[in-house]
């Protein structure tokens, strides 16, 4: 949710004086400043670009001569040809923004309402200064509680309640110290989502240690926020154990949500495995929504990379898989053998510049420990104080929490910490504020570090204090731990729908929490960077609110589509969207459609449409009639491939297959779209008819696709369960990729970034 508004006007590159053969002094030359920026964000933009083309940080820094700073907005720097032509290359990813938030502007008077954890209020992402009266539709209430009343609700804030009778029918009382017992977040969790969907433009923000400093804005900054806290504390494992929230409670609130007005309900909400619709409390509220035309938008889990692991499967749903942003917090390492190691981190604490000792936490665990795998994970009360004492201490991904292991080191005297990722993990780094001097590493670099270790007599190591770098490459990659498709409970919808930013947000956070959560870190902190398909789903309300905006009369389905056929597929190098690795390709069980692109959704010129009775005619060609029992199923319900979905998944394709789309027209009043198709391997795909003609806006077309199997692959696509997918895309570019997927075994539990689990 950063904002970062380096726009360059143009960018000129102007060899200067040749220095050596290879490197020469370039002016990098972007016209004027724009808007107003502090001198240190100027230098740190600048350095960010060179830091983009070079190896090295340092090699960055040094090769900067010149940071224009006052009219002249540009820097003179050393640079080889071929870096120079890199940094030209940077200028076309800075597409103009701001059109999509100035036709909505701001998301004015569109309701997002969130099931969450609760608010902060004082938070500045919550101030209503200079925003007009509340939408006379509004019904809503703001329910007093502990340490809240109704003037904690504003002309931003504009409703909060709470739901705790299933929560405390199972547990008993809710134990005040752990939670209030009102809207007030005692967690985070709600403060962060709910300020990435709706918060203020603030400017001056930044992480604890100054990360990530500049403009914080949610998606529709103007949108009113309305919090309906569902999710408390596990009593049983204390506030580190997580939350939970109740079927009932979750029911409860989407009941009164709709009541109220909402426009758009955002749940960073899971399930730890697949559940049918008929116990989903979620997918029930969310058929009930949609039939007022609510817009709702659901987490798809942080279960990955293990396929088949989704939560919010119902295609009424929108659900939203997490990628990174182009923003890293690099931290590097230095091993006494002279090896640099790429880290992340935001811990705001820093070791002197000098070696210390380097251990692996499987040597220098109590002797009670069990020698296994397990013993590198600096579980809590693991390592030996006496052997960990002033050294670095190299632990393990896998159980127990991230920011949990560097307290263990703290807690057992170790002076640093190196979070290293289990091969699951990839090369996703996850940046946390750690209670101690740290950095995270990939899988292969913890690899490497533990062979350095393994060969060393005394090994020795030191981390550099961690740097805001932005414009990295590539991004966005998918997180490894977002959840997967093939879809469990419809296996004839593709999903997640589509993958927005979930890895290292900054959002705002609650005074009475603390960055990490763990019992024993009393900092308090305004702003807070953390990770999730949590973090992935506001940011596509937020941007659903400023379609509805734009498109008020548009049905939740038309938004869905919007967003679907507008995604992208490439990432900042032009290339395939990859997974954690940064080297595979990823796959639409990992990103659906690809990642969001709002300023194209809301033109997206066709739209696939789809009303409440569409949904129970495909909930009684699946088999369930139960969701909406006054609705009387036909005879001959249309098969469930035949919903209006703006993608396709065939499950076990054989022979040939046909299904049927009607798309309306939402573009210019007389248009014609063709129909344009890259099959996966081993299909063949026809679309009927190849062209659509529209005389005027609002006209629906249909047409039918036939999906065939290549002879030779029809025995093999059968045995091997694999899916086949197709995926519309917009303009009726009916786009499909490779079906493969691989299967990866992965039983460690996913750490500290769960979506609130509902019992
Ligand atoms: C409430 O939680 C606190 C903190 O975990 C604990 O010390 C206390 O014993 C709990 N109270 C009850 C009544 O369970
Ligand atoms: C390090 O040594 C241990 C035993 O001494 C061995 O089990 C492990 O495989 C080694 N690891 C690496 C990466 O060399
Ligand atoms: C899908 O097919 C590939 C080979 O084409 C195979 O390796 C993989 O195991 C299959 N996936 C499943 C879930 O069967
Ligand atoms: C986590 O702990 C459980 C129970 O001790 C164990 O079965 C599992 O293998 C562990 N997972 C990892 C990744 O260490
Ligand atoms: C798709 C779906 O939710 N199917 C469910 C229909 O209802 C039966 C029994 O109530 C469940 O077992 C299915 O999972």
């Amino acid at each position: 949710m950063k904002e970062i508004s380096i726009l360059p006007l143009l960018l000129l590159l102007l060899p200067l004086v040749a220095l050596c053969v290879e490197r020469q002094v370039y002016i990098v030359y972007f016209g004027e400043h724009g808007g107003q920026k502090a001198v240190h964000e100027i230098e740190e933009a600048h350095h960010s670009y060179l830091f983009s083309v070079k190896k090295t940080e340092e090699e960055a820094r040094a090769s900067l001569l010149y940071s224009y700073k006052n009219s002249i907005n540009g820097f003179a720097a050393t640079l080889t040809p071929d870096e120079a032509s890199k940094l030209s290359g940077l200028e076309e990813n800075h597409v103009k923004k701001g059109d999509l938030l100035l036709k909505a502007k701001y998301g004015k008077d569109v309701i997002i309402g969130l099931l969450d954890t609760g608010v902060w209020p004082e938070s500045k992402s919550f101030n209503d200064e200079g925003m007009g009266p509340v939408p006379k539709s509004w019904k809503g209430i703001c329910q007093s509680g502990d340490a809240f009343t109704s003037s904690n609700c504003n002309k931003k804030l504009i409703g909060a309640r709470f739901y705790l009778k299933g929560y405390e029918h199972y547990y008993g009382r809710l134990n005040r110290t752990l939670d209030f017992r009102s809207p007030r977040d005692k967690d985070g969790h709600g403060t962060h989502t709910s300020s990435t969907a709706g918060g203020r433009t603030v400017p001056d923000i930044s992480a604890l240690g100054g990360f990530a400093s500049g403009t914080a804005s949610g998606g529709a900054p103007l949108a009113r926020v309305a919090m309906y806290k569902v999710c408390w504390p596990i009593p049983v494992k204390g506030k580190e154990g997580g939350d939970t929230c109740f079927v009932e409670d979750m029911l409860a609130a989407m009941d009164d949500a709709i009541g109220d007005g909402v426009h758009v309900l955002s749940l960073s909400i899971g399930t730890s495995k697949p559940t049918p619709y008929t116990k989903d409390g979620i997918a029930i509220g969310a058929l009930h929504a949609v039939k007022k035309n609510i817009v709702v938008v659901c987490s798809a889990g942080n279960n990955g990379p293990t396929a088949s692991t989704l939560s919010n499967q119902a295609p009424w749903i929108i659900t939203i898989g997490a990628s990174s942003v182009d923003r890293t917090f690099l931290a590097p390492l230095r091993l006494g053998n002279g090896m640099t190691i790429e880290g992340q981190t935001v811990t705001p604490y820093e070791l002197k510049r000098k070696m210390y000792p380097l251990v692996y936490a499987a040597q220098v665990v109590n002797s009670d420990v069990p020698k296994t795998y397990i013993a590198g994970q600096c579980l809590p009360g693991a390592l030996s104080p006496q052997k960990a004492k002033g050294k670095i201490v190299l632990c393990f991904r896998g159980n127990g929490t991230r920011v949990g292991k560097g307290q263990e080191v703290k807690r057992a005297g170790g002076i640093g910490f190196i979070l290293g990722n289990s091969p699951a993990n990839g090369a996703e780094l996850a940046a946390d504020a750690h209670v101690l001097p740290a950095t995270a590493v990939n899988s292969e670099n913890a690899i490497k570090i533990v062979r350095y270790i393994n060969r060393t007599k005394n090994p020795m190591a030191s981390i550099f204090p961690a740097k805001t770098v932005l414009y990295s490459k590539p991004a966005p990659f998918m997180a490894a731990f977002t959840s997967r498709g093939p879809n469990t409970i419809s296996p004839d919808i593709l999903k997640p729908d589509i993958t927005a930013p979930g890895l290292n947000i900054l959002a705002a956070w609650s005074e009475a929490s603390s960055p990490t959560k763990l019992e024993g870190d009393n900092r308090v902190v305004k702003y807070n960077i953390i990770s999730g398909t949590s973090m992935s789903c506001p940011h596509v309300a937020g941007a659903a609110a400023l379609l509805k905006a734009v498109h008020p009369s548009w049905s939740s389905a038309a938004i869905r589509s919007a967003l679907i056929t507008s995604a992208g597929l490439t990432n900042n190098m032009g290339k395939p969207i990859t997974d954690a690795s940064g080297n595979t390709p990823a796959d639409p069980f990992q990103f659906g459609a690809g990642h969001f692109r709002p300023e194209k959704a809301a033109d997206p010129g066709l739209v696939y449409d789809a009303s409440y009775t569409d949904y129970c005619l495909f909930l009684c060609s699946s088999g369930n009639k139960t969701l909406d029992p006054s609705f009387k199923c036909p005879t001959n319900p249309p098969p469930p491939n035949n919903l209006n979905h703006p993608s396709l998944a065939i499950p076990k394709l054989s022979g040939a297959m046909t299904v049927k789309r009607t798309v309306t027209n939402v573009g210019g009043s007389k248009s014609v779209y063709f129909a344009s198709v890259k099959p996966p391997l081993g299909i063949s795909v026809t679309v009927y008819p190849p062209i659509l003609f529209f005389n005027q806006v609002g006209q629906k077309k249909s047409f039918t696709i036939t999906v065939e199997a290549n002879s030779e692959l029809v025995g093999a696509n059968d045995q091997k369960g694999n899916q086949s997918f197709l995926q519309m895309r917009s303009e009726m570019d009916v786009g499909s990729r490779a079906s493969e997927y691989v299967k990866v075994d992965r039983s460690s539990k996913v750490d500290s970034r769960t979506p609130v689990p509902p019992k």
